[in-house]
């Protein structure tokens, strides 16, 4: 072959490498390649290894086109080989799919339990109403007809606030008002509401309150209320014995049996506690109820004289009810849970149950 036949030979050898690298489909298919086209076999190889018989200009000219095309096979070949060895293709996007559902929280199941409660008394007619947790010896004892030394006031009965702790800007603590506490019921809140505005009144009053018992399985020092109070010129113990029976037909169905008992509390006379038939048992006794056959679920009497006096309203024209409910037990009855810690470990194992 003279050097124009090689050059033509090499025109060729270029098209047919560019058409077996563009069907190459593998690594290996690369591989066999490279030997055919770079190998010590290969025509480029062949021709390279011929250069040293040919006359110096020929020589110079025919090795730099040899060298452009080995080097040019080495390029496209090590590129080709990049490809390979990128990850597979991922396959397409579908774009119409709806979305990974983000994950939801929900109500905690006191908060849940609270609204419920809360449901049954809106249609009554009764607001809501809400007030601080940190109130004051009046409005969470004197003004109840809890007297200065009735043993519920003791240090260890409540939670009182040192006022020196709000620092230089604290407010000065009223002789009349007594030291600030965290409140423990939401009663305070009913005291604010009357001194506050004149009868009629229907409220319900939802709230954290504070109690300084040693934790176990149905004590915490922190739980939620909700309170009711309705005063106008008229209302009395048959209207609390119906509006409390709507609210227990509401809560716990139509067919439940409730039972008024009679109790004693500081802020109502006459006050009772109210039972409904423990549904574990149909009444016959067993361990939710404590072989009672009875569950508590409230507290309620007419308003004690001392209180409306205390309020500025006169006990000879206004007349009233109130009652009131620890949120936990209601839950805990409505849905068997037999230890009250549990709404208060922030346990998602147990909070995604409700
Ligand atoms: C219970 C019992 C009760 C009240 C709360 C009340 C409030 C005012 C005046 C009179 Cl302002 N009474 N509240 C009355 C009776 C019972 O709660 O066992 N709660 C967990």
């Amino acid at each position: 072959m003279d050097t124009e036949q090689i050059r033509h030979s090499l025109t060729e050898l270029g098209g047919t490498f560019a058409q077996e690298l563009a069907q190459a489909g593998s690594r290996q298919a690369l591989e066999q390649l490279r030997v055919k086209y770079l190998g010590r076999k290969s025509p480029l190889s062949v021709h390279l290894k011929r250069l040293g018989s040919l006359p110096a200009e020929e020589r110079a000219l025919l090795g730099k086109d040899l060298n452009i095309l080995k080097v040019s096979f080495e390029n496209r070949l090590a590129e080709a080989q990049q490809r390979f060895s990128e990850r597979p293709a991922q396959p397409p996007v579908d774009v119409t799919l709806p979305g990974a559902p983000p994950p939801m929280g929900r109500l905690h199941p006191v908060t849940q339990t609270m609204q419920e409660i809360v449901a049954c008394f809106v249609p009554m007619g009764f607001e809501v109403v809400e007030g601080p947790e940190l109130d004051n010896e009046f409005n969470n004892f004197d003004a109840l007809n809890i007297p200065r030394d009735h043993p519920s006031r003791e240090n260890f009965d409540t939670f009182f606030i040192d006022p020196a702790s709000g620092g230089a800007g604290a407010p000065r603590p009223d002789p009349k008002l007594g030291r600030p506490l965290l409140r423990s019921h939401t009663s305070p809140v009913q005291i604010r509401v009357m001194r506050s505005r004149k009868p009629p009144l229907r409220i319900l009053v939802p709230g954290r309150v504070y109690r300084p018992d040693p934790l176990d399985a149905s004590h915490s020092f922190m739980f939620h209320q909700v309170e009711g109070l309705m005063v106008d010129d008229r209302a009395n113990f048959a209207d609390l014995k119906g509006v409390l029976g709507l609210f227990i037909e509401r809560l716990f169905g139509p067919s439940t049996k409730t039972r008024f008992r009679p109790h004693f509390f500081p802020f109502t006379e006459p006050s009772a506690e109210v039972d409904i038939a423990c549904a574990g048992c149909g009444g016959r006794g067993c361990t939710t109820c404590g072989r009672k056959g009875w569950l508590e679920i409230l507290g309620c009497g007419m308003v004690h004289p001392n209180v409306f006096k205390a309020v500025g309203y006169d006990p000879r024209k206004v007349q009233g009810f109130a009652f009131g409910l620890g949120v936990e037990r209601i839950a805990m009855l409505k849905h068997g849970i037999r230890d009250i810690r549990l709404f208060f470990e922030n346990d998602l194992r147990f909070l995604e149950q409700f």
